[in-house]
């Protein structure tokens, strides 16, 4: 996949038109339309026959109108299926809303990744970019760029936002750790939400509201939230997502969700018991599902009690440590058999970009080309 890389600037003049599109945005490419103008800033670049995107940078040649002054060099792997025939079009025709995969403009703005994500998947989760740390470093102070870059990007290509995460006792800026008293510490969430889900209020699908939140055993995590304030900061977490973002879908998110147990039970014992109190405010249960080899036999009955709680379900981090191809098999399938299981996100799309790298866990190898397990998936969603 070399031709991948092989950028062409198109597109740099002095005046940009109003028509130019916007960093991030398709400006070229077979059937393709648009404008082949970018915003100051960027530049148009070749990513393959079909797709031209407008990437951060300046050019340095060729005006708007030229063509690619040369080919792309031959692949020598695997070129990614089109669109019609990715992951996600074909999860979409088993009657599923998407198949996502956690990204961030660190990661889009590689035109290989860039070219897999829009051929292969319908969704994004910021991997980092919308994290407290990363939206709050400093109390009262928010940042949003590097998040917008991703939501923009995932606007343009029409893929679904799975936003991720509000209240999560990690990446958590120490100032927020050090508050010991109710009051400050509502006041801090409450101001939190509402600036991080309104910014965003009405372009995502969802919120991961509250993550990890639960030890394995079923009790609730030490955390300044918890330690604080009880177990009541989860609904004065759901409660403020609410009122930011009315229609997006709010979740609680965790790991080790994995099968019938403590864990799982307990999360699905707070969703009824607050949904029940009243006013509905959890909407789905995310099981990570950052499994290892063999680990998945257990899925299909963990999805089935997370949906006894009466709220559509999501298997929002999935990656598989040294996965057999029947490994990706088994959890696709276990979602497809349960309706209350609206969508797979992908931790990554390539091996070496994930968190976990030297267990290859993706779809995908270090070079973008497709796994064995894509291929078993892919026949499994036939
Ligand atoms: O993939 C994320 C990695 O880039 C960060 O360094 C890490 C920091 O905690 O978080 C990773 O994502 C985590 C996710 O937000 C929550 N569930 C576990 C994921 C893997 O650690």
């Amino acid at each position: 996949m070399q031709y991948l890389t092989a950028l062409v600037a198109l597109a740099t003049v002095l005046a940009v038109p109003a028509n130019a599109v916007a960093v991030w945005g398709q400006c070229g490419g077979t059937g393709y339309s648009g404008s082949t103008v970018c915003d100051a800033g960027s530049v148009c670049t070749y990513s393959n026959a079909y797709y031209s995107q407008c990437l951060p940078g300046t050019a340095t040649s060729a005006p708007a109108s030229a063509p690619p002054t040369s080919a792309p060099p031959t692949s020598t792997g695997a070129a990614p299926p089109s669109s019609a025939t990715g992951l996600d079009a074909k999860f979409k025709a088993k009657g599923k809303l998407f198949w996502a995969t956690a990204s961030d403009s660190n990661r889009f703005s590689d035109a290989m990744d860039s070219a897999v994500t829009i051929a292969q998947f319908g969704g994004v989760t910021p991997e980092n970019s919308m994290k407290w740390d990363a939206t709050e470093a400093s109390r009262g102070v928010f940042s949003f760029a590097t998040a917008d870059a991703l939501v923009n990007y995932a606007t343009q290509h029409n893929m679904q936002i799975r936003a991720h995460t509000l209240v999560w006792h990690s990446q958590l800026p120490s100032w927020v750790s050090a508050i010991n008293d109710k009051t400050t510490l509502t006041s801090v969430i409450q101001t939190h939400i509402s600036n991080v889900a309104g910014h965003f209020k009405g372009k995502v699908r969802s919120w991961d509201v509250v993550n990890e939140i639960f030890n394995d055993d079923g009790t609730f995590r030490s955390s300044v939230f918890y330690n604080v304030l009880g177990d009541s900061f989860v609904t004065i977490a759901f409660q403020a997502a609410r009122a930011a973002d009315p229609n997006a879908k709010l979740y609680i998110n965790d790991y080790n969700l994995d099968s019938n147990n403590a864990k799982l039970q307990a999360v699905v014992n707070l969703v009824k018991k607050i949904n029940g109190s009243g006013t509905k405010l959890i909407d789905g249960i995310g099981t990570q599902m950052h499994l290892s080899a063999g680990g998945a036999g257990g899925a299909s009955a963990a999805l089935t009690l997370a949906a006894t709680a009466g709220v559509e379900v999501a298997i929002t981090e999935l990656d598989i440590a040294g996965a057999a191809p029947n490994d990706y098999v088994t959890v696709v399938k276990a979602c497809l058999a349960q309706p209350s299981c609206v969508s797979i996100t992908s931790w990554g799309v390539s091996d070496k970009d994930s968190w976990r790298a030297s267990s290859t866990p993706l779809l995908f190898d270090s070079n973008f080309n497709p796994k064995p397990a894509y291929t078993a998936v892919i026949q499994a969603l036939a």
